[in-house]
C-alpha cells in the first residue's frame, strides 16, 4: 500500500494525517505547542518561536513512527502552515536564525508600514496583488523589521514564508514559496504569478535578493536523507507547503469553484476556488492562488474559536449549552439582540479596541440570549464581509465548531444557504496530504 503525509504547522498544534490512495486517513498524530505565541504587553505583537515549530513537527513524525505506522509505506510528503508568519535566516544548513522570534498572522503592528505601502501605491496593490496592505501580511511585516532592525535585516539571507521553511526544512535545500502562500505577502503580483518588484524595491533595495523563488502549482523537492530517522524514505516527492487556507480549500473538496467553506477554528475564516481573479472592493478581503490552479478568495476573522471558548467560559456553561440547549431556549433572530466577541484587535472589520461588543443589556439578559447573540453576530459579521465573493447555495463548514448545531443554524440563516457539516478532521493537513499525493503521481 501506497500512502501520503500531510503535515500541518498551524497556530496550536502540529499534526500529521496520512492518506492512502483513495483518500481515506489512515493514521493521524498531533502534538500541541506549548504557546501559540510569546505573550508581550502590547496586543497587537504576536511572535512565536520557530524552533518551537520544528520541534513539533519532529515530534509528531517521532509520535506516527513509534505508534507503529509503518512509514515506509509513504510515498510523498505535502503540508501546510499558518498563513503570514516569516522565517528570517543566516543560513538554512547549519540552521542560523538572523531573527530569533517570528511574527505570526496575529501580529496587527504595522500600521506604519501598511500606511506607507498605501500612499506609495493606492489601489495598485490591491488590484495586483489581491490585498491591499494587511498588518499581518509578510510584506509590511519585512519592512517593520527591515525598518527597525537593521543590521539583523542586513545579516538575513533569506525570508521564508512558514510554509515555505518547512519545504526546506524536509528537502535540505532552500525552496521556493508557493502561490497559495505567497499571494499572503503583499509581494506577490497575481498577473504575472512573481515578484511584484517595485514593491519589494520600496520595502528593501535587498529584498528581492533574499526571497525565495516562487514556485508555481506542479513543483516538488525530494525528501533529505535526515528524515530516514522517522522511518522515511529519503528522495520521495515532497511537494511546496502552503498555507493553512489554501490547504483547508483542497482539504474539503473545494478547490474547484461553486461550494464555499467556512472553517471555525483559532481564526474563521470564509473561502472558496475562483476562476477569474477579482478583489474586494471593501479591502477586507484577499484573493490568494489555489494550490491546485486558478486562485481562491478568502476572509479572515480573527476572534473564532478562542472567543466562543472565552464567551463559554465567562458564562460557566458547558458545550452542550453552548452548541445545543441556548438554541432551544432562544429564537432565531433573538429579538435583534447581537454580541461581537472581539477579545483580540478584530480584523474583518478593522477594531483594535478589544472587548465584548453588543447592542443590548448583557447583565440583564440570559446565557441562553448571551450564547445566541454571539453566535449569530459572528456569522452575520462573516456573511456581511464574504458577500462580495458571491452568492453560494451550498456552505461546507468545517474545524472543531462545526459540530455545533447551534453555529449550523444561525451561519445557513445568515447566508441564506445549505449549510453542512463538512467532517474532515483536520482538513488542512489532508489537503496537504492530497497535495502530496497529487507530487507522487
Ligand atoms: C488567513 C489568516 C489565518 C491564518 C491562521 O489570512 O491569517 O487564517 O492562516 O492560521
Amino acid at each position: 500500500m501506497q500512502t501520503y503525509l500531510g503535515i500541518d504547522c498551524s497556530t496550536q498544534s502540529a499534526k500529521a494525517v496520512v492518506i492512502d490512495a483513495a483518500g481515506r486517513t489512515v493514521a493521524r498524530e498531533s502534538v500541541p505547542f506549548p504557546q501559540p505565541y510569546i505573550d508581550g504587553p502590547d496586543p497587537l505583537v504576536r511572535h512565536a518561536d520557530p524552533r518551537m515549530w520544528l520541534a513539533g513537527v519532529e515530534a509528531v513524525l517521532g509520535k506516527l513512527r513509534d505508534g507503529g505506522f509503518d512509514m515506509s509505506s509513504i510515498a510523498a510528503v505535502g503540508g501546510d502552515a499558518q498563513q503570514h508568519a516569516t522565517v528570517y535566516l543566516e543560513s538554512l544548513d547549519p540552521l542560523v536564525f538572523s531573527r530569533d522570534t517570528s511574527p505570526i498572522w496575529m501580529d496587527s503592528s504595522t500600521g506604519a508600514e501598511c500606511r506607507a505601502l498605501d500612499a506609495e501605491f493606492g489601489e495598485r496593490l490591491r488590484l495586483d496583488t489581491g490585498s491591499p496592505a494587511i498588518e499581518r501580511f509578510a510584506g509590511p511585516q519585512i519592512m517593520k523589521f527591515a525598518r527597525m532592525e537593521p543590521d539583523a535585516f542586513a545579516r538575513t539571507a533569506r525570508i521564508h514564508l512558514l510554509s515555505s521553511f518547512l519545504t526546506s526544512w524536509f528537502a535540505g535545500e532552500d525552496a521556493g514559496i508557493d502561490v497559495g502562500d505567497g499571494a499572503g505577502m503583499n509581494l506577490l503580483n497575481l498577473k504575472t504569478l512573481d515578484w511584484d518588484r517595485a514593491v519589494c524595491d520600496f520595502i528593501s533595495p535587498s529584498l528581492l535578493s533574499k526571497l525565495p523563488k516562487v514556485v508555481r502549482p506542479g513543483t516538488s523537492y525530494r525528501l533529505a536523507a535526515r528524515f530516514a530517522e522517522y522511518g522515511l524514505r529519503p528522495g520521495i516527492p515532497v511537494a511546496p507547503f502552503t498555507g493553512d487556507n489554501p490547504a483547508s480549500l483542497v482539504g474539503c473538496g473545494a478547490a474547484e469553484p461553486g461550494v464555499a467553506v467556512l472553517s471555525l477554528g483559532t481564526s474563521d475564516t470564509f473561502f472558496a476556488a475562483m476562476a477569474d481573479f477579482r478583489t474586494d472592493p471593501a479591502g477586507y478581503g484577499h484573493v490568494f492562488g489555489n494550490p491546485c490552479g486558478g486562485f481562491m478568495s478568502l476572509v479572515c476573522f480573527k476572534n473564532g474559536s478562542l472567543a466562543r471558548e472565552r464567551v463559554k467560559d465567562m458564562l460557566g456553561v458547558d458545550w452542550k449549552f453552548f452548541d445545543e440547549t441556548a438554541f432551544d431556549l432562544t429564537e432565531p433572530g433573538n429579538g435583534g439582540k447581537r454580541a461581537l466577541p472581539w477579545f483580540e484587535p478584530e480584523i474583518t472589520p478593522r477594531c483594535d479596541e478589544t472587548g465584548l461588543k453588543t447592542n443590548f443589556d448583557w447583565d440583564a439578559a440570559s446565557d441562553a440570549e448571551r450564547v445566541r447573540a454571539v453566535v449569530e453576530g459572528q456569522m452575520s459579521n462573516i456573511a456581511e464581509h464574504a458577500a462580495w465573493i458571491g452568492k453560494f447555495d451550498r456552505i461546507r463548514l468545517t474545524g472543531g465548531a462545526s459540530r455545533s448545531r447551534g453555529i449550523r443554524e444561525a451561519a445557513a440563516r445568515a447566508f441564506g444557504a445549505e449549510v453542512e457539516a463538512f467532517d474532515v478532521a483536520d482538513s488542512a493537513a489532508v489537503g496537504g496530504a492530497m497535495l502530496a499525493r497529487a507530487a507522487a503521481v
